[in-house]
């Protein structure tokens, strides 16, 4: 598309129109109308199934929307990204977390060079790495075998480590310790090595920049902690310290050799990078097969949201319904509910990847926007959700479209538990699509005062995908799938999903308070009368004995 607003395309304008038709249609009539629409609005791809069959939409919603992606020039934006153009304007840089998970004989040229051979160099390397410290043939310092894995990152060098991690719990090795050190909150390091044993402890310290703040200083704390239980013997740092960044002058300057150091690269965003080196952790938690095969799960989706027609393609699909609810139905915010509980980190997860990638005010040409960009995902796992902020999705003002995500097999069969799971599912499903009319509350007994009280007006929209276990390439399937369908949104918005300025910000700001709070001598202020009064109260108490 060329910088045309993307309100004034002939397919929006449709859109908008058509809206005011549709607005008032309920879905009870939409299936009423047409019995197999559950069978008919679904699609299947790479062993996942999409129902989208419960999205306030006909078919007419559905070819507009595809006409829309045409207008909007999905398919030269999915080959511009997928051939290494440096789609990522405000920091001219390519967008290829495809090339992660490509196989060897693919080759995908960055100005000129070919980048696949040098992410499979990395992948042998973190493999030889792995099974050296899972069999025990790596020894810490004192020959004791690594048995303690703690990755230090933070946003996308540790979000998705730990959503993988938990996801794959199951595929992982039960005699190995895995934890998670993000927050540059104390508590947090101080938590995660309360009970480990420093001479079978091995820090992973994973940033792309090898600067960040959180990440640096949780570093610096661990070196001090493994120094003092390994005798203060700097040689001790090459056992116990790898490194996972792009940044080799940085890595070693910190202390940690170069030869320990796995690289990824400029074309991989933080949110994107769980599949590169970053992945280090999970690799080591779940062997390098089972992590090459989480790599095999991305690319078969990777080639799905390449090659399959928009109409039958499940990311491109998802990615529309996305931009119907937020700039139609005015939803603000996305509801992602994994009925899985190994997918406990997964909202978490998603919010960086949704809300990092399109919560852009600008165009690609940094022009104001006249539209809505990403809405707000949030997310707990089924069925605790039920008991708490369902209430709001099912009675509240708001709509709020969910995303409904569970798997056929358990990994854990418990008498009937997992039946009980998917009825859960489906039912909630079915009450937001279908709700429950006056009638029907008063046919149940209900007094006419509390009739009101016991409606539920339904027509909420929602998705269902449905797989069959939680398996590796499940979980790359699945993270692929989301990953493309925030690219679709991305496009049609016409803004940089891969830029983030606004974290970016957050990494200098409290570089200039910091001596401030710490200073001996009080200096003057020159912030707003808040945040001075904030400084000044907090030196007060800082200083007092406890
Ligand atoms: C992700 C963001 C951000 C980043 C962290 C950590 O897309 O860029 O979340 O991952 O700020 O950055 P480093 O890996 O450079 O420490």
């Amino acid at each position: 598309m060329a910088t045309a607003t993307i309100t004034e395309l002939p397919a929006w304008k449709a859109l908008s129109d058509h809206y005011q038709k549709i607005d008032r249609l309920h879905l009870r009539e939409l299936f009423a109308q047409d019995p197999r629409r559950g069978e008919r609005l679904t699609v299947e791809a790479a062993g996942l199934y999409l129902d989208y069959s419960k999205n306030r939409i006909t078919d007419e919603t559905i070819a507009l929307l595809l006409q829309l992606a045409e207008q909007a020039g999905l398919h030269a934006r999915i080959d511009a990204m997928f051939g290494g153009e440096k789609i990522n304007v405000s920091e001219n840089r390519a967008v290829l977390h495809v090339a992660l998970r490509a196989p060897k004989e693919q080759s995908i040229l960055v100005d000129g060079e070919d980048v696949v051979p040098g992410v499979h160099r990395v992948l042998d390397r973190m493999t030889t790495f792995s099974n050296r410290v899972r069999s025990g043939a790596w020894r810490g310092h004192t020959g004791k075998p690594i048995r303690n894995i703690v990755n230090i990152g933070i946003g996308g060098s540790d979000l998705g480590p730990v959503m993988a991690y938990e996801a794959l719990k199951h595929y992982s090795d039960r005699a190995m310790t895995f934890r998670f050190v993000s927050n540059v909150d104390g508590t947090d390091f101080a938590e995660a090595i309360r009970d480990l044993d420093p001479a079978g402890t091995l820090f992973i310290v994973s940033s792309k920049t090898f600067t960040t703040l959180e990440t640096m200083t949780n570093a610096r704390s661990a070196r001090t902690w493994s120094l003092s239980g390994l005798g203060g013997d700097e040689a001790s740092v090459a056992k116990h310290f790898v490194a996972v960044s792009t940044n080799a002058k940085e890595v070693t300057s910190f202390g940690i050799d170069a030869a320990n150091m796995f690289g990824f690269w400029d074309w991989v965003g933080g949110r994107y990078s769980m599949d590169s080196a970053i992945g280090l952790s999970t690799m080591l938690a779940i062997g390098p097969d089972n992590f090459r095969i989480m790599l095999a799960g991305f690319h078969e989706i990777d080639e799905h949201f390449r090659t399959a027609p928009f109409e039958r393609n499940m990311p491109v699909l998802m990615g529309l319904l996305a931009i119907w609810h937020n700039n139609f139905f005015g939803a603000q915010t996305v509801a992602v509910l994994p009925y899985e509980q190994y997918l406990k980190r997964f909202p978490a997860y998603l919010q960086q990847l949704t809300m990092e990638s399109n919560g852009k005010h600008v165009t690609l040409e940094g022009d104001a926007l006249g539209y809505d960009t990403g809405p707000v995902y949030w997310g707990e796992p089924g069925t605790n959700g039920q008991h708490s902020f369902y209430q709001l999705i099912h009675q509240g003002t708001r709509l709020i479209p969910c995303d409904f995500i569970a798997f056929h097999k358990t990994l854990n069969r418990l008498g009937e538990q997992h039946d009980m799971l998917l009825a859960n599912v489906f039912a909630q499903g079915e009450a937001l699509a279908f709700g429950k009319t006056a009638d029907e509350v008063r046919a149940e007994g209900s007094p006419d005062w509390l009739v009101p009280h016991r409606v539920f007006e339904g027509n909420r929209p929602s998705n269902t995908i449905l797989l069959e276990q939680l398996t590796p390439a499940t979980l790359g399937k699945l993270v692929a799938l989301y990953e493309h369908s925030v690219f679709t949104q991305g496009v049609i918005w016409h803004i940089d999903s891969f830029d983030q300025w606004g974290v970016e910000l957050g990494k200098v700001l409290a570089q200039r308070i910091i001596p401030e709070l710490t200073n001996e001598a009080e200096s003057k202020f020159c912030h707003d009368s808040s945040t001075n009064a904030l400084i000044r109260r907090h030196r007060t108490f800082r200083e007092q004995p406890r």
